[in-house]
């Protein structure tokens, strides 16, 4: 049961694709404060799950967060806001139910913050609408509310089956060699590889939609030789756009109105890598069609996969705040100079980048009426990647394109899938990204993944090994670092043998992976899962949150500490537990429920198979091109049997889907 309390005049996100009828009675659960405050008093047994992308554990009690898109770098535990603004949450406890604050401006939630025992939520404005989601009859009431939640905000992004193969990725790699050499040496260490990640290098001076001839001459042919290896080639689009005279986006961009306006209606400027750029205003439809349609250079090349960067905008200065703080520099900095404006002195150098005051700055023409930059903030990223996917179905409407972005908004799983950001090699940066996925899959998003082995920051061999055994189970599986750091292409590490191996075994997964995304999928359910979801009366597994249910047969508990040899597991019911060295090498331990330690040593995987559940493993190959079904086996409990979902991985009509049980005498 789903209920609708609009609240002022909201603007329309179009989070929600299910029209509903506004409420006249008053909002339940929330007392509604003047300020504009929802405020909501947590009994002690109460947890909170979602907000999707967001800092700290699967509950999130105890902390405030702000969702307000941020390209911030600095996932620490006292990081207020991410890349992305996810609203959803569920209140689960005595009473459990799950709310959507539908409002694409500033929102802050203190759960428990303040006072431990009270959740308030506050906007800069009350124009929204506020879903309340009450579960079905039945023991699993926050599954229940996940799938009507999922009902109302439409269904997820399919990617081709080609996007759960590996990816290599890199900032830094600067011209066509560097990438041939990237899928020689895949091929050399004999490791499976899908695609081949192109950053902003490719292109000629940060430019969207062009290719620096000098350093890539020929890329229709690149492509294609690299498609004859299996591998996919995908390239980088910035939001940002160049301003150039004679450069056809922008020249095309200034004379149809397609960029956002400042106060005076001007174009808009600010400075991202290109240097200058006007920011397209994908909150209009025109402006999307049109950026949307420029993909098509890249498609004529054979190019079938693309990532949306800096769509949150990132900002890093412009020139009217440059301006109005060298002024004011120069009234501060004086002979004798006292420390406090020293330091105010620095504090100015530092707030020139992604200042928000710059979201105040400028407009968009939504339907004629210019509407400040600020209060729709949160949707601009989630336009972007709309103005892809929509543009994408008609370049090339019988094929899926994959997709995927930094910024995002609750409907934007619709248009794509994301990556969850700049995250650093750090061993915390491993559960993050654990505890991460079932607050994203609540909201939509099944696509996902992080930077596997770190973005910032230098990487260690065995963070390495450890990250891969995490991330394989992960349908974004992309190695990618920053410029700057330590190599971490896969083959740079002396353990490249063992290393591929678990590639090897994420290969032999995909049947099973791909199966249980396309469920996830068809039935508007969470691929991944806190245990509490699934065993709703065990009050141990409430407490988990390094653990996740993946689909419906496994557990995963990653191993995510330096120089573990191991890991305590906490099984809420009886378990197989498989520990891999290789796709032919491992053994089998049945387990009974409860904490157990379980040994695997660097270079061994392990996973559970839940309690009389197999799931299909295939033969392990190179590209997933090659999965040939008909090596599918059986691997788990003796006697049982897989609802495998399938079509062919590639076409637009998703309701090719099919569903087939599996058993291993057939
Ligand atoms: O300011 O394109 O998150 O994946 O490598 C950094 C360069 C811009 C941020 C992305 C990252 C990408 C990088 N980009």
């Amino acid at each position: 049961m789903i209920r609708k309390y609009t609240f002022g005049n909201p603007f329309n996100t179009e989070a929600v694709v299910v029209k509903l009828d506004e409420e006249k009675t008053l909002l339940p659960f929330f007392e509604v404060r003047e300020k504009k405050e929802f405020v909501l008093r947590l009994k002690d047994s109460d947890v909170v799950y979602g907000l999707g992308e967001q800092v700290r554990g699967i509950n999130k009690r105890g902390w405030h967060y702000t969702n307000f898109n941020a390209d911030n770098p600095h996932h620490h535990e006292d990081t207020r806001s991410l890349y992305g603004s996810h609203n959803f949450l569920i209140i689960s406890g005595e009473e459990t139910f799950g709310v959507f604050f539908d409002y694409p401006g500033r929102i802050e939630y203190d759960i428990g913050y303040k006072r431990r025992d009270t959740m308030v939520i506050s906007a800069d404005s009350s124009d929204m609408d506020i879903y309340i989601i009450l579960p079905e009859e039945g023991k699993y009431k926050e599954l229940s509310i996940v799938k009507q939640f999922r009902r109302l905000i439409g269904k997820s992004y399919v990617p081709p089956m080609w996007a759960f193969g590996f990816g290599q990725s890199r900032w830094g790699y600067k011209t066509e060699d560097d990438i041939r050499q990237v899928a020689l040496e895949y091929e050399k260490a004999d490791i499976p590889l899908d695609s081949i990640y192109m950053d902003i290098d490719y292109m000629d001076s940060y430019k969207d939609f062009t290719v620096d001839k000098s350093k890539f001459p020929d890329l229709k042919q690149l492509s294609s030789d690299m498609k004859d290896k299996g591998i996919h080639l995908v390239p980088i689009i910035d939001a940002g756009v160049k301003i150039e005279k004679g450069y056809d986006v922008y020249e095309e961009g200034v004379a149809e109105n397609y960029f956002c306006k400042d106060k005076n209606g001007e174009d808009f400027i600010g400075a991202v890598w290109p240097g200058s750029v006007h920011f397209p205003d994908f909150l209009n439809p025109l402006a999307r069609d049109w950026f949307g349609g420029k993909y098509k250079v890249l498609t004529d090349s054979g190019i079938d996969g693309f990532w949306n960067d800096m769509n949150e905008p990132a900002i890093f200065y412009t020139r009217d705040r440059l301006n109005d703080t060298l002024k004011e520099m120069e009234e501060v900095v004086s002979e004798n100079m006292g420390i406090i404006e020293f330091f105010h002195f620095t504090g100015m150098i530092e707030d020139l980048k992604g200042n928000e005051g710059d979201y105040t700055k400028f407009y968009h023409n939504v339907d004629g009426k210019m509407i400040c930059h600020n209060d729709v903030h949160n949707i601009y990223g989630m336009n972007m990647t709309r103005a892809a996917n929509e543009a994408l179905n008609k370049i090339n409407p019988d094929k899926r394109t994959l997709f995927f972005s930094r910024s995002s908004y609750i409907g934007a799983h619709r248009f794509g899938g994301i990556w969850q950001g700049d995250n650093k090699s750090w061993w915390s940066h491993i559960l993050l990204s654990m505890q991460q996925l079932p607050a994203l899959n609540m909201a939509g998003f099944l696509f996902i993944g992080c930077d596997t082995g770190g973005f910032g920051c230098d990487t260690t061999e065995d963070m390495m090994m450890r990250w891969v055994q995490y991330s394989l189970f992960t349908p974004l599986f992309r190695n990618h670092s920053s410029d700057g750091t330590r190599l971490q292409e896969l083959y740079r590490f002396s353990n490249v043998k063992n290393l591929g191996e678990m590639i090897k075994i994420r290969y032999s997964l995909i049947p099973y992976l791909y199966s249980e995304f396309l469920k996830a999928y068809k039935n508007d359910e969470m691929m991944f899962k806190p245990l509490s979801f699934e065993f709703t009366e065990d009050d141990l597994a409430k407490d988990i949150d390094d653990q996740l249910l993946l689909g419906d047969s496994v557990m995963i508990a990653p191993i995510y500490k330096q120089n573990a040899h191991g890991r305590y597991v906490y099984l809420p019911e009886p378990m197989m537990l498989i520990r891999m060295r290789s796709v032919d090498d491992f053994e089998t331990v049945n387990l009974t429920k409860g904490v157990h330690y379980v040994k695997a040593d660097l270079n061994e995987l392990i996973f559970f198979i839940r309690d009389g559940k197999a799931i299909p493993v295939c033969k392990t190959c190179k590209s997933t091109s090659q999965i040939n079904p008909g090596t599918i086996k059986l691997m788990g409990f003796k006697d049982a049997t897989y609802e495998q979902y399938f079509d062919d991985g590639i076409s637009s009509d998703l309701s090719r889907i099919t569903v087939k049980t599996i058993g291993n005498n057939n």
